[in-house]
């Protein structure tokens, strides 16, 4: 069979598919066996850090919070740390800092790709264990470093974090999920010790937005998910959130009842994105789409909003 003609027919059975304005919402779970792993090495590693640092999605920043952490913690000191704030929208964020405040959250947000917000890290670490400080000074063991851990989802940028704190590149960083593989000591200046930890997951994702938006943000391995499938229900999502985002970055406006392929095509389209015979290459445009909404190239984008009276999301006009 011709590669057109076999797309042909791919692109005839997804249309008849999808029929519907929005897809089903695809069942999607990764817990390899290395997570398996990194979950036992955080409870192993918890004894020998003074407080730890929840890195959190601020675009998700309840989904992206592993459900187990806080039977792990008990009482240990934690900070939670909504990371790329750079591509959630500014008013979301304020609110979901002011909802976990309200809740007793120790809560901060940060910009690791531009360091904005990560200078008030190490003054909120110190703050939290000023107790403990203050004990060690009396026993005449002020010189000992304050060790940290670094945990959070795949992807959300524990390894940038410490980057950024350590002022330069000591952990490797990618834009994929399960970059850093091992747990991996590293040093800083101002006596503190950064522990950075291989994403982690769930064993079970009970929700199934949760674990789509997780997968939007690129948390979740690509080879587990249908790509196609996955561009279709962000589309519709921006289309109904934020369609002036959509329009503008990819030169689309259509009517609110398109369905999810149609919009697909029509980034597809508007892109140039053809096989050889003029079809549109539906899994370019897919790419195409979750690139850019991870890269924070669409716009401010956030997928959740705080619970109850805090505001619900409304576009642009948050920014
Ligand atoms: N836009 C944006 N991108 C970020 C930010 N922090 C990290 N990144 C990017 O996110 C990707 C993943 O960063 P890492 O630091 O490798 O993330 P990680 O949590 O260590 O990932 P794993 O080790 O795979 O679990 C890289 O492409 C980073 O450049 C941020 O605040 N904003
Ligand atoms: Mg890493």
């Amino acid at each position: 069979m011709r590669k057109g003609q076999k797309h042909a027919e791919r692109a005839a059975g997804r249309a008849s598919k999808t029929a519907q304005p929005s897809p089903d919402r695809p069942d999607i779970q990764w817990f390899p066996g290395h997570m398996a792993k990194t979950r036992r090495l955080i409870q192993e590693s918890l004894p020998l850090v003074d407080l730890v640092i929840e890195l959190a999605d601020a675009r998700l920043p309840a989904g992206s919070r592993n459900p187990e952490l806080d039977r792990w913690l008990g009482n240990k000191p934690r900070i939670l740390l909504l990371n790329k704030s750079d591509a959630a929208d500014m008013v979301a964020t304020r609110k979901w800092l002011d909802y976990y405040r309200s809740q007793g959250v120790t809560a901060l947000s940060a910009d690791c790709k531009s360091g904005q917000g990560v200078q008030a890290v190490l003054p909120v670490v110190r703050e939290q264990l000023s107790e403990m400080l203050a004990r060690r000074a009396e026993k005449g063991a002020s010189g000992r470093p304050i060790r940290v851990m670094i945990v959070g989802i795949p992807n959300v940028g524990k390894s940038s974090l410490i980057n950024r704190l350590a002022k330069g590149k000591k952990a490797k960083v990618e834009d994929r999920p399960g970059v850093t593989m091992h747990r991996q000591w590293v040093r800083l200046e101002n006596d503190a010790e950064l522990l950075d930890m291989p994403g982690v997951l769930w064993p079970k994702f009970e929700d199934r937005d949760v674990a789509e938006r997780l997968a939007f943000t690129g948390a979740v391995k690509d080879t587990v998910v249908d790509t196609e499938l996955l561009a279709m229900r962000l589309l519709d999502y921006l289309h109904h959130q934020y369609p002036e985002m959509l329009e503008q970055r990819f030169q689309i406006d259509l009517p609110q009842d398109t369905s999810s392929y149609d919009l697909l095509c029509a980034v597809g389209k508007a892109r140039g994105m053809l096989l050889r015979g003029g079809e549109i290459d539906t899994q370019r445009a897919a790419v195409a789409v979750l690139d850019e909404y991870r890269a924070g190239k669409i716009g401010r984008i956030t997928l959740e909003m705080p619970p109850e009276g805090m505001g619900t999301p409304d576009g642009q006009d948050n920014i």
